[in-house]
């Protein structure tokens, strides 16, 4: 099973077949989830996806989710269904247990220095979505705090000189914070001033971005800027549309 509507109070729990597959508990535009599409995606792994109506969720979410959010992914073929909550805890035990395609870099300094730089990206995200919840009346510095935060990121590619954080190929940084680079994409339909990157200041991550557009795993759950701020400002009312790509 893969997609279809978000359940919401009252659907029946999927009746999915015992095939042992893992099943996602999810929200289209959820940048968490996301994550865990990424890394599904990235690693060929068969899942079921199940689409999670949040504003009104369903009964039995919390089986799967203690606090009622996505993403949840459940392990049908350990002892007891256990499921895993958390997007990065979710990403970093489909890569230790998916080595067949390593994401996250084998040398521990380095992969802790990826995790040290996947915590830093957390300020990008606390600003971004305040301003694509509240505009920039909601964060009067957003964008300067925005920029500043990507700062990290392009000097970072640039003292790497490789295409991708993860090298020659998307690795476990790419994909962690994808999901708010391609909503970044928003600010320009969202706010006034229509917000986008500085092409010279970003001038490596832009190319990074047209690298990841076309990567098969992000390829797989891309959505472009403008639907993305047609979701968000139905959100804004309170009148999401979770279903809007069906
Ligand atoms: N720290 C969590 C955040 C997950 C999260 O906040 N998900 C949101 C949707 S994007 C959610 O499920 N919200 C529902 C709620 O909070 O009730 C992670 O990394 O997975």
């Amino acid at each position: 099973m893969n997609g279809g509507r978000h359940l919401a109070k009252g659907s029946p729990k999927p009746a999915l077949p015992d095939d042992g597959v893992f099943r996602l508990h999810s929200m289209r535009f959820c940048p968490y989830a996301h994550r865990a599409h990424l890394v599904l995606n990235a690693k060929n792994i068969p899942h079921h996806t199940i689409y999670i109506n949040l504003k009104e969720k369903p009964e039995w979410l919390t089986e799967f989710s203690p606090l009622g959010k996505v993403p949840a992914l459940q392990l049908p073929k350990e002892e007891g269904y256990p499921a895993l909550i958390e997007s990065l805890i979710i990403a970093e035990y489909l890569d230790e247990k998916y080595p067949e395609v390593p994401l996250f870099p084998i040398d521990p300094l380095k992969k802790a220095q990826d995790k040290i730089l996947i915590e830093r990206f957390n300020s990008v995200i606390s600003v971004m979505n305040k301003v694509f919840l509240g505009g920039s009346d909601a964060a009067p510095d957003a964008l300067t705090e925005i920029s500043k935060g990507l700062d990290i990121f392009e000097k970072e590619l640039s003292s790497r000189g490789t295409p991708y954080f993860g090298g020659d190929k998307p690795g476990m940084l790419d994909y962690m914070i994808w999901p708010w680079y391609e909503r970044s994409a928003m600010l320009k339909y969202l706010l006034p001033e229509k917000y986008e990157l500085d092409k010279e200041r970003f001038s490596k991550l832009i190319a990074w971005r047209d690298l990841m557009i076309n990567d098969p795993a992000v390829k797989g759950h891309y959505v472009d800027g403008e639907t993305h701020a047609k979701y968000m400002k139905a959100r804004r009312e309170n009148a999401h549309d979770y279903d809007m790509l069906l």
